[in-house]
């Protein structure tokens, strides 16, 4: 399987987020990305390859013009604002709620960061937009490969993606990778597409592109949004919309959870897949389902991470798995490489 690795993913080193009052140093580390590559080299895992470059086209099929205009302007006026900002990342403040205006974009740069975010917990860094691109690239160059034959491809990049909506950032995303495979994958002629996110938190960007579309199935397991991160997204009863009825399926578990109950989920999920009749897989594969993950709540053990990956194989589909989270970042590498060993 080859491994479509982001170089520029260490662009992207948030130093703080917000945390119960205060700023916390950041869990999404560039480190996280360098383990899994050392584990990969090490168990001799498949070829790693630098992406191609995509048009800007590829990524306006997801998200929209002025979000990535925002984006990729972002740092150069946030240092314009003040040249001490050089040292600093900029977070968002202020957010427009219910019975704000969201239409008229505004002058000043906070309330624009507030109008293209969600959290506090997403520092914009001097290399955000360099690294967040090249991640894009990596996701549509691994599409690309199992369109073309591949019978799988795996993106290793960060920052990560599923909570990046049309026109949103935040939980540690910018540029929402899976959706972007899932949407190269249909343009390169696979006529349906599912989108698994097994990551610990419900991906909400991901749910929130395809909401209304009949051709990208959504499904994901994930810790249940009343107590869980991001909250307001993630619940049971949310199955698509218009001609995208039935095409969602979310499968909140509770904390606590271990293997023998999230691969229940597993497999309702991909019969729920099965049923949709996809052509291609997209997997969101966080590994923040770890015991021992710092920010997230359920139990899984390393060794499950291959009863994973051979389950996800044996649905024998092209798929393209796409890194998400994953916080204890001694153990990232063995979990995420584990997934990957077992499906090849
Ligand atoms: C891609 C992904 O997994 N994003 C997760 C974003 C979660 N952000 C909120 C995390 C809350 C952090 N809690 C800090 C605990 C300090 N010990
Ligand atoms: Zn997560």
């Amino acid at each position: 399987m080859k491994t479509f690795f982001n170089h520029l993913h260490a662009q992207h080193q948030g130093q703080y987020e917000m945390f119960r009052g205060a700023l916390v140093p950041c869990h999404e580390v560039p480190a996280r990305a360098d383990h899994v590559l050392a584990e990969l080299q090490r168990r001799k895992l498949g070829e790693v390859c630098a992406p191609q470059a995509f048009a800007a086209s590829a990524l306006t099929a997801i998200h929209s013009q002025r979000y990535l205009g925002f984006l990729e302007g972002a740092w150069s006026e946030w240092v314009a604002l003040d040249p001490a900002n050089a040292t600093r990342d900029a977070l968002p403040s202020v957010w427009p709620t219910r019975s704000f205006r969201t239409d008229i974009l505004p002058d000043n740069f906070a309330a624009r960061m507030g109008l293209f975010s969600f959290d506090a917990g997403s520092p914009l860094t001097v290399g955000t937009w360099v690294a967040a691109r090249a991640g894009a690239d990596c996701a549509l160059s691994a599409a690309q490969a199992v369109a073309a034959g591949d019978r799988a491809a795996f993106v290793l990049s960060r920052p990560p993606g599923h909570h990046a909506g049309a026109d949103f950032f935040g939980g540690y995303c910018f540029l929402n990778n899976a959706a972007l495979a899932a949407q190269h994958l249909r343009h390169q002629g696979m006529k349906r597409v599912a989108v698994l996110d097994v990551d610990y938190h419900h991906g909400n960007g991901t749910q929130s592109i395809f909401y209304d579309r009949p051709d990208v199935f959504f499904a994901s397991i994930h810790g249940d949004p009343r107590t869980e991160y991001p909250f307001f997204l993630g619940h049971a009863d949310e199955t698509g919309a218009g001609a995208g009825e039935g095409a969602n399926l979310n499968l909140p578990l509770p904390r606590g959870t271990d293997y023998g109950h999230w691969s229940d989920a597993l497999e309702v999920a991909l019969a729920a897949i099965d049923r949709f009749g996809a052509d291609a897989l997209v997997v969101s594969l966080g590994v923040d389902t770890f015991g021992g993950d710092p920010i997230s709540g359920f139990t899984l053990q390393s060794t499950d991470y291959l009863r994973m990956g051979e389950r996800l194989a044996r649905v024998g589909l092209p798929t393209v798995l796409v890194f998400e989270g994953g916080y204890a970042v001694a153990e990232v590498g063995v979990n995420a490489v584990n997934v990957l060993q077992a499906f090849a």
